[in-house]
């Protein structure tokens, strides 16, 4: 059997996605038999120029021509464009694989999480980070006892893309296109890498607090001479209570003058403890009850997770591999109708704590959750 892919969106994550289905039949030729079909975008002429780069036989100018003509569809559009050709799929019957965060708002994930909950077909969320080996890794150790009671739970995911106040104006800084700034970009994929490592020992998150914050109110819109405001945050900083009693800081910025794209997780347990850095994610450190500090753990041999599939030891993974290994769960649960996570409803949950978090920083007070 062979799955015709319908793509919305060709850009960032159209080529990283498109990159991940090529990659599959060379590394995982268990993976299903795919044909990249229809690619959906609104320039015609950069829209023909991707397909052809990325392997896709048709395009179309409208999603609703391509929705129900394909047995998957990928929506890899801005934030504000998940929603409706996410349900309108899901509502004909056809596996959805969305980018993150799943909607701008709690409000517009909502109807998703439910249409999700009505096909009888898999939604996933693409929060590619579950898919790194050492963070695989980390959840064995954790699902293993090794870190004991969790008491400490750190993340934050640092940019300084916009640290510069000319830096022009985009649809991620307009609340309607985006929803949020840091929080909803980054901060989801903090908190979704959160809830699957420790949501399974330390529980839900009980209470949260939180800070937004906007550095910049207005930027250039290139060419135009103009200015735009900035609607979203640039940063936002949170506190958590977990059900047993550990304490959760997460932290994300787009303005963290020096650092590119790290995003780093480190737990702390009455057993042990564990770090990990995005950008240096073939390792994760580890320290346990016999330990005096944290080793070093290289998290390439071939019975870590998914690195059987590539290189003899050492030989270092990348970022693109986290969507190769994504996209064969997802492809492989549509193929076997398995159930893939994370799912639309694993992506709501994501969205109800950036929802507290932005009605905690309006407010002022912490924010219980249900
Ligand atoms: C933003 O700069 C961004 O590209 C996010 O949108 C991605 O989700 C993250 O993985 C890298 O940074």
């Amino acid at each position: 059997m062979t799955l015709d892919i319908g793509m919305l969106g060709y850009r960032f994550m159209g080529q990283a996605h498109s990159n991940a289905i090529a990659r599959l039949p060379m590394f995982f030729p268990d993976a299903p038999d795919v044909n990249r079909h229809t690619l959906v975008g609104r320039d015609e002429e950069a829209l023909a120029d991707a397909a052809d780069r990325f392997g896709f036989e048709n395009t179309a100018t409208d999603w609703a021509d391509a929705v129900d003509e394909v047995d998957v569809f990928y929506n890899l559009g801005p934030n504000h464009l998940h929603a409706e050709p996410s349900i309108a799929a899901l509502d004909a019957g056809v596996p959805v694989f969305c980018e993150k965060p799943l909607a701008p708002t709690l409000e517009e994930a909502e109807p998703m999480r439910d249409a999700a909950a009505d096909a009888d077909v898999p939604a996933g969320c693409a929060f590619n980070y579950r898919f790194v080996p050492a963070i695989r890794y980390a959840k064995g150790l954790i699902e293993d006892g090794k870190l004991g009671e969790i008491h400490h739970v750190r993340g934050r995911y640092l940019q300084d893309w916009l640290v510069d106040p000319d830096a022009p104006w985009a649809w991620r800084m307009d609340e309607e296109l985006a929803g949020s700034g840091a929080l909803g970009d980054l901060g989801a994929h903090t908190i979704d890498l959160v809830s699957f490592l420790v949501g399974s020992v330390a529980g839900d998150i009980d209470r949260i607090s939180g800070h937004l914050q906007t550095f910049v109110e207005e930027r250039p819109v290139p060419d135009t001479g103009e200015t735009k405001p900035v609607t979203v945050d640039d940063a936002y900083t949170a506190q958590a209570e977990f059900e047993n009693g550990a304490m959760g800081s997460f932290e994300a910025s787009r303005f963290a003058n020096g650092h590119k794209n790290d995003h780093t997780i480190e737990i702390q347990g009455s057993e042990g403890s564990l770090k990990f850095s995005l950008e240096r994610l073939n390792e994760l450190e580890y320290k346990g009850s016999d330990h005096r500090g944290y080793e070093t753990i290289l998290v390439t041999d071939e019975s870590d997770p998914y690195l059987d599939h590539w290189w003899p030891p050492g030989h270092v993974l990348g970022w693109e591999h986290t969507f190769v290994h994504e996209n064969y769960e997802f492809l492989s649960a549509v193929a076997d109708g398995g159930e893939f996570h994370p799912s639309f409803e694993d992506a709501y949950e994501v969205q109800e704590i950036l929802d507290a978090i932005e009605r905690s920083d309006e407010t002022g007070e912490w924010v219980a959750l249900g």
